[in-house]
């Protein structure tokens, strides 16, 4: 498989695994996880393309159980999954790249999850650009999530380390230089 084909059927897997199972008639289980046999037989692709997107991935976005007969999205669900993820105590300060016109917004009311299940934050401005680049210009905020931690909001890591928590205040945000 080229790039374009394994993109499009990443894409596909987004969207199905995170946010519309129903869409191809798919059932997740309480933890998110879906039976890879419907997959490869709406997709009409083989267990090795499956294997093949999900090891290529650029974002490591989804996990095989070890038996192959499983999938799932490692973050980024808005539909209810458990991912069992444990709290864990999150670095000085993380970023979110947002786009210019939530700026105010955020400032006034925080980082609110919106439709998904948490509020992303990146480890590396790097990657806080990317995301935000996904609206047009990317603005960078810094989230000082020690003293958010220290404020008792809970952290936790995907399996493809993005950073997860349930609500930034704006007490905790300024903006990068
Ligand atoms: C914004 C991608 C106004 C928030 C990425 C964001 C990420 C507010 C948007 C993952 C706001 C939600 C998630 C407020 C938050 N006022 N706007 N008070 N609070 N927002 O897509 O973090 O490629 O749900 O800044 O890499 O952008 O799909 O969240 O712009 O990890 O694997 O509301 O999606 O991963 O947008 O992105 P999203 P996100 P994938």
């Amino acid at each position: 498989m080229d790039k374009k084909q394994r993109d499009k059927i990443s894409k596909f897997l987004s969207l199905v695994l995170r946010h519309k199972p129903e869409e191809i008639g798919l059932v997740l289980d309480n933890e998110g996880w879906a039976d890879t046999n419907i997959i490869t037989e709406k997709l009409e692709i083989s267990m090795e393309d499956l294997q093949e997107v999900v090891v290529l991935n650029d974002k490591q976005r989804f996990v095989l159980s070890e038996d192959l007969s499983k999938i799932r999205a490692n973050q980024g669900h808005s539909i209810k999954a458990d991912l069992k993820l444990e709290p864990i105590i999150p670095p000085d300060v993380l970023y979110h790249g947002t786009a210019e016109r939530n700026i105010d917004s955020i400032f006034n009311k925080g980082l609110l999850k919106q439709e998904r299940n948490h509020v992303h934050l990146s480890a590396d401005t790097e990657t806080a650009t990317r995301v935000g680049m996904r609206y047009g210009k990317p603005v960078i905020i810094e989230v000082l999530t020690r003293e958010m931690h220290k404020a008792g909001h809970v952290f936790y890591l995907s399996a493809n380390n993005v950073w997860l928590t349930d609500f930034v205040p704006p007490a905790f945000i300024k903006m990068t230089d």
